[in-house]
C-alpha cells in the first residue's frame, strides 16, 4: 500500500471512530487542515518538476477527494444518528389517554348577577352597563350628593387622572352613575313627546357592575359589585317597590314564605329611604334580619337631573351587593375567598 492510499486508510478509520461531530472535526483538522497531512504533502509540490507535480498532485487530489467523501459520509451518519436518539427521547405513546380539558365555569359572583338580571327582565327591566370610569357629576353631584360629602373625599373614593380639578374623574363608587346615564338617554328619545305634553314608557332599569372603594378587609374588598334598580314613572309609589323587591327576593333565595323589612334610613339620592332587611322563615339562618339593600323614593333634584319633571314623575330605586348575596346564598364567609382566584374554592360553584 503506498502512503497516500494508507492516509486514506487512516483517515475512514479514525473518521469511524470519532463518536460525535466535534470529535469528527478535529479528526478533520488533521488531514484537511492547515496543518494536516494532504496540506503538508500539496505544499511539498512546489519542489518537485512539472511532470513530478501533475502526477503526484493528481495523486494526491484522489486521496483529498476520497477522505473529503469518508468525512461527507460519517457527517451525515452521526447526523441520524443524533436524530434518531431525539425522535426515540420524544417519541409519544399514542394509546395514552389523552389529558382532559380543564372544565371551565362561571364565578360565583357571575352567577349571581346572571340570576339577578333574569330575575329582574321576568318583571320588565332592562340590563344598563357603563363605564367604571365615571366623571364626578355622574357619580356624585347628579345623585344630589353635596360637595362636602365624607364619600367624595380621597379617603373613600379611589381618584384617576383626566378631568378637570373642577370635575375630575374617579372610579365609580356605586352604579347609580349607570342609573342616570339610562335615564338621560331614554328622556332624550322621548323629549319631543313630553314636550308636547304626551308620556313617555316608563324608565325600568337594572344597572349591575363593579365598583371600587377604598376599604379592605374581611367585610369589604376595593373591587366589589353593585347592582341598582330604578323605576321611573307617573304612577309609580312605594308600594311597587315593596312587590318588586320582595318578589325578587323569594325567588333569589328559592323561598316562598320569606319576610321583607322596611328600616328608615338615609341616602343623599333618595327621599325617602329604607334600609331592606330579609329574614328566612326555614334553614339555619331562619329568624335573623339581614340586610341586603338599600332603597328609597328617587330625590326630586335626581329626577330633574334625569331631564325629568319631578311634578310629574316620581319613582323608586334601590341598591344592593350581590357579593353579600352571593354569600348568602351560598354560606361563605369571607369575602375575600371571591376575589383571591383560588380555584379549590371557585369550581365548587361549577
Ligand atoms: C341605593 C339606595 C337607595 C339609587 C338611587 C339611584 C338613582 F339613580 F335613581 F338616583 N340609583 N340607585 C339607590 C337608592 C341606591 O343603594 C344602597
Amino acid at each position: 500500500m503506498n502512503e497516500l492510499d494508507a492516509l486514506v486508510a487512516g483517515a475512514r478509520e479514525s473518521f469511524a471512530l470519532a463518536a460525535t461531530p466535534a470529535d469528527l472535526e478535529n479528526a478533520k483538522a488533521r488531514y484537511l487542515g492547515k496543518t494536516g497531512r494532504i496540506t503538508e504533502l500539496m505544499k511539498g509540490l512546489a519542489a518537485l518538476s512539472v511532470a513530478e507535480k501533475k502526477t503526484h498532485g493528481a495523486a494526491i487530489n484522489l486521496a483529498k477527494q476520497a477522505i473529503e467523501d469518508a468525512l461527507g459520509n460519517r457527517r451525515q451518519a452521526l447526523a441520524d444518528a443524533e436524530l434518531e436518539t431525539q425522535l426515540k427521547a420524544e417519541a409519544l405513546d399514542v394509546t395514552l389517554p389523552g389529558r382532559q380539558r380543564g372544565q371551565g365555569g362561571l364565578h360565583p359572583v357571575s352567577l349571581t348577577l346572571e340570576r339577578i338580571e333574569a330575575i329582574f327582565c321576568s318583571q320588565g327591566f332592562e340590563v344598563a352597563e357603563g363605564p367604571e370610569i365615571e366623571s364626578d357629576w355622574f357619580n356624585f353631584t347628579a345623585l344630589n350628593t353635596p360637595e362636602d360629602h365624607p364619600a367624595r373625599s380621597m379617603h373613600d373614593t379611589f381618584y384617576v387622572e383626566g378631568g378637570s380639578e373642577k370635575a375630575p374623574n374617579l372610579l365609580r363608587t356605586h352604579t347609580s352613575p349607570m342609573q342616570i346615564r339610562h335615564a338621560v338617554q331614554h328622556v332624550k328619545c322621548y323629549r319631543a313627546a313630553l314636550d308636547a305634553g304626551l308620556s313617555m314608557p316608563e324608565i325600568r332599569v337594572i344597572a349591575p357592575g363593579r365598583t371600587y372603594r377604598v376599604d379592605s378587609d374581611a367585610t369589604h374588598s376595593p373591587m366589589f359589585h353593585q347592582c341598582e334598580g330604578l323605576w321611573i314613572g307617573e304612577n309609580v309609589s312605594f308600594k311597587d317597590l315593596k312587590v318588586v323587591f320582595t318578589d325578587f327576593c323569594r325567588t333569589f333565595f328559592e323561598s316562598e314564605d320569606l319576610v321583607l323589612r322596611f328600616r328608615p334610613s338615609f341616602f343623599p339620592f333618595t327621599e325617602p329611604s329604607a334600609e331592606i332587611d330579609i329574614q328566612f322563615q326555614r334553614g339555619p339562618m331562619a329568624g335573623r334580619w339581614l340586610e341586603v339593600a338599600g332603597s328609597g323614593q328617587v330625590h326630586p333634584n335626581v329626577v330633574r337631573n334625569m331631564g325629568l319633571d319631578p311634578e310629574r314623575y316620581i319613582g323608586f330605586a334601590f341598591g344592593m351587593g350581590p357579593d353579600r348575596l352571593t354569600m348568602l346564598r351560598y354560606g361563605v364567609n369571607d369575602l375575600r375567598l371571591f376575589f383571591d382566584g383560588d380555584v379549590r374554592f371557585l369550581s365548587q360553584f361549577r
